[in-house]
Parts: structure tokens; C-alpha cells; sequence
């Protein structure tokens, strides 16, 4: 008989089981952008989903925040290397954002503001694995970490979250965003260390 229960053994967990390879844990919460940080205020922010035929759904600020929003807390993996554990966030899920949107697309190219871009399939939106994210350790998401909104995926490396986001395009063809076509890979899966092209 097993004398643990489920609950126990989720604590026990060690954290280095949730390590992934070639990565090492931080306190701190580094910034790391390419440009510099977009300021968007939240009267004139917009989240925008274009479909491959071209037809668009977009949400207000207080559309998005009217939706259900959800708490996870998450261990993000950062492809320079830096795990941090147990991030914790309040967002809308893309779920919700999609629901109601016909498409026969496979692929996602995430845009921000400021103009960075990254792609990713779809499915790796959906079912609550994947959020448009405002809060942060309950305080409004600073614009270093890409506030108002940003995106979190964390089951891919960082690069993927795209800050600032302003929208996700639809498209029948897998379409490399700004890292992606320099190098990165295109998937970027931290558990099978897919941090270039190639790996
Ligand atoms: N718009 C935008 N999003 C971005 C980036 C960026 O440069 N611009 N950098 C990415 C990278 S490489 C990482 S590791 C994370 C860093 O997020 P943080 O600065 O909140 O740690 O954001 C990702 N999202
Ligand atoms: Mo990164």
C-alpha cells in the first residue's frame, strides 16, 4: 500500500526534478528585451486575433478584464539559462480568447508592441497552457515584464511570452517570429533543450 498521499508527493517534488537540462535557478527576476519598453496605456491597449482569412476579433482592456480570469503559478525557463520557480500570475487564458474564432490554422505568430514577434502552434495555446497575463505576485505587471499584458507560455522557453502583446495571427504555414528566424528554434521545448536551431 502506498502511504503517501498524492498531495504529499506533489510537495515533494524535489526542485531538481523541475530543472530542465542546462539550466540553473534565480531568485531575481531578470530582464532581458531587444528593444526598448514600449509604454502602453491600458485606455488605448488592445488584443487583437486575426484569423488566416483575414477577419478580426479584438478585446478592450476592460473586455479582457470582464473575462474569467484564472491564478497559476508557473516555473519559467529562460533560454540564457535562468529557471525561476513558482511564478505566480493572474491572467485570461487564450482559451477564452479563441473559443469563438473559426479557423482552420495550425500556427500562431504572437505580435507585441514595439514589434517583436514568435510563432508557435496553436494547440500550445489552448486547453489552460497558455495565458494573457496583467498581474504579477499580485501587483500590475511592470512594463520591464512586458505590462500591461504580456504573453505566458511556460511549458516553452521564455522567449515565446512575448511582452507587451498585442495580438496573435492565424496562419496555415508555420512563420518564424524575430528569434526564431535568427537562429533560436522554432519550437523551443526547455525539457528537451531545443535552444537552437538544430538541437
Ligand atoms: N516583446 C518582447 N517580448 C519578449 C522579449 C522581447 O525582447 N520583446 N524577450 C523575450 C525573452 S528572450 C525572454 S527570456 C522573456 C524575458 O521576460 P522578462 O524580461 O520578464 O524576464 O521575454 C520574452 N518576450
Ligand atoms: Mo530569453
Amino acid at each position: 500500500m502506498n502511504s503517501f498521499s498524492p498531495g504529499f508527493r506533489g510537495r515533494s517534488r524535489s526542485l531538481a526534478d523541475r530543472l530542465p537540462p542546462g539550466q540553473y535557478p534565480t531568485e531575481s527576476f531578470p530582464v532581458l528585451s531587444a528593444g526598448p519598453t514600449p509604454r502602453v496605456p491600458t485606455e488605448t491597449w488592445a488584443f487583437t486575433v486575426t484569423t488566416e482569412l483575414g477577419d478580426t476579433h479584438s478585446w478592450t482592456w476592460e473586455q479582457m478584464m470582464a473575462l474569467p480570469q484564472q491564478e497559476t503559478v508557473q516555473d519559467i525557463h529562460c533560454v540564457t539559462r535562468w529557471s525561476k520557480f513558482d511564478t505566480h500570475w493572474r491572467g485570461v487564458p487564450l482559451d477564452a480568447f479563441l473559443e469563438d474564432v473559426e479557423t482552420a490554422a495550425d500556427y500562431v505568430v504572437v505580435s507585441s508592441y514595439g514589434g517583436y514577434t514568435t510563432n508557435l502552434p496553436l494547440e500550445d495555446l489552448l486547453d489552460g497552457k497558455a495565458w494573457i497575463a496583467h498581474t504579477y505576485d499580485g501587483y500590475p505587471l511592470s512594463p520591464e515584464h512586458g505590462g500591461p499584458a504580456r504573453l505566458l507560455v511556460p511549458h516553452l522557453y521564455f522567449w515565446k511570452s512575448a511582452k507587451w502583446v498585442r495580438g496573435l495571427r492565424l496562419t496555415l504555414e508555420d512563420d518564424p517570429g524575430f528569434w526564431e528566424s535568427v537562429g533560436y528554434h522554432n519550437y523551443g521545448d526547455p525539457w528537451r533543450e531545443q535552444r537552437n536551431w538544430g538541437d
